[in-house]
């Protein structure tokens, strides 16, 4: 299920972006991330191999050396974990929880995504709530999506122009998810769905701009 999201969700981004993003997109940290996981799988299988080959023939073990080597692997992986955090943590796109300049409720059906400022709980509100068809956002404000289903599974991801994910969560059916998020560039934000939903899951996408701040040293 999973990879059959993360493969749906990389043909939908792909085809959604012009050629020239896709080509940027090469170059940034999804490629870096995808170069460590591979890295990090073939250290894995490693160790397991190395596992299998080590301990094929019954041995004593020094269970002291073992206990010692455990403790010196523990503590270098949770020296890592907090190495990793610092650096990623501060550029976590996710909002703190605190004001929110903007709320808006995205409400995901077979197979489009429905903006509104009032929250849309079943198909008959769709003809009755004021929906935003042109949603624009002002770089640097907090806005908070509230993102529900009204049918199956969808997922609500927001992709910048480089077609970078810049923040995602789950629509479901019954459930309002809320989404925070601060973005700082100004340019269109294409919205996809990760959640295979049915035929035409492929289609299922949309777009918000992030406007740029007012220049306010021109009198
Ligand atoms: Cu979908």
């Amino acid at each position: 299920m999973r990879c059959s999201r993360f493969g749906a969700a990389a043909l939908a981004a792909f085809a959604a972006l012009p050629a020239q993003h896709a080509a940027a997109a090469d170059d940034t940290v999804q490629t870096i991330a995808l170069t460590v996981f591979l890295l990090a799988g073939i250290a894995i299988i490693g160790v397991f191999v190395w596992v299998a080959r080590t301990t094929a023939a019954p041995r004593d073990a020094d269970i002291a050396a073992a206990y010692r080597l455990r403790r010196v692997l523990f503590l270098s992986a949770m020296a890592l974990v907090v190495i990793v955090l610092g650096f990623t943590l501060p550029r976590s796109p996710y909002a703190s929880n605190g004001a929110t300049d903007r709320l808006v409720y995205a409400t995901a059906l077979q197979f489009a995504f429905v903006y509104s400022s009032e929250p849309v709980t079943s198909r008959e509100d769709l003809g009755k709530v004021e929906t935003i068809t042109d949603l624009e956002v002002p770089a640097g404000s907090t806005v908070e999506f509230r993102v529900t289903s009204l049918d199956v599974n969808h997922n609500f991801a927001i992709y910048d122009e480089a077609g970078v994910l810049v923040a995602q969560v789950q629509a479901m059916p019954g459930y309002v998810n809320r989404l925070r998020v601060k973005i700082d560039e100004p340019g269109r934000y294409t919205v996809l769905c990760l959640e295979y939903c049915g035929l035409a899951h492929h289609v299922m996408s949309s777009a918000f701009i992030v406007t740029a701040p007012a220049d306010t040293s021109r009198g």
